[in-house]
């Protein structure tokens, strides 16, 4: 069990199935962390509740004996039930206090936050970091207004907790993530679509180590 407060968002790689070039999930896990992922997330918007639970289990698996956090978006109930290290929720799903009554004062809890509102509303006692973002245009979230540098570094700035930036970051543009404030990146399709997802996450490792 990673705990509360004893995690590292650098490498924050977020595990979808759908977008693994038709690889077992576990796998492309696998091949993340030996990169040097240093987070996990699952994320899962289509299946059913039996699905993710399946999915769930065999990413937490391969990531025993790790000491990677395993983080569970949006099903706070399954992440509870099979002690994963955290959840991460977004604006629009069930409250921040009801998260964490949930899942307990030890698990990590993440937020996505991307307004000025959403920032101002941010409560440290109850939310370890924040996703922000698109920094860059992604197929992932056609549609979210991309922030920008500018755009991050203006909400990063004022963050009372950590944030990691997401949306179309690469291994290229990852320093420039850090440069605007974040400490961590965040991405799916860079590693989960690579065809060598090993090789991506020593890529990202590189570029934010040489960003620091
Ligand atoms: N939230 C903001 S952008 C995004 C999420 C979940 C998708 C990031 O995906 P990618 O493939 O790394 O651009
Ligand atoms: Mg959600």
């Amino acid at each position: 069990m990673i705990y509360r407060k004893n995690f590292d968002l650098s490498i924050y790689f977020i595990a979808d199935s759908s977008v693994c070039a038709g690889r077992a999930i576990e796998d492309v896990v696998t091949a993340a962390v030996k990169g040097g992922a240093t987070m996990v997330q699952l994320r899962n918007k289509v299946c059913t509740r039996d699905i993710v639970a399946d999915e769930a289990r065999r990413v937490q698996s391969v990531l025993a004996d790790s000491k990677v956090a395993f983080i569970i978006n949006d099903h706070v109930e399954l992440a509870a039930e099979i002690g994963a290290d955290g959840v991460h929720i977004g604006q629009e799903d069930l409250s921040v206090k009801e998260a964490r009554s949930i899942i307990g004062a030890d698990a990590i809890l993440g937020l996505t936050a991307f307004t000025r509102t959403h920032y101002d509303a941010l409560d440290p006692d109850m939310i370890d970091y924040v996703g922000t973002g698109p920094f860059h245009a992604t197929l992932t979230k056609p549609d979210k207004p991309v922030l920008g540098a500018d755009g991050f570094a203006q909400l990063a700035k004022s963050s009372p907790v950590p944030v990691v930036g997401i949306g179309g970051i690469t291994p290229e543009n990852a320093g420039d993530v850090i440069a605007a404030g974040a400490q961590g990146v965040a991405m799916m399709r860079a590693v989960s679509e690579a065809s060598d997802p090993q090789g991506a996450a020593r890529n990202f490792v590189k570029a934010v180590e040489g960003a620091r």
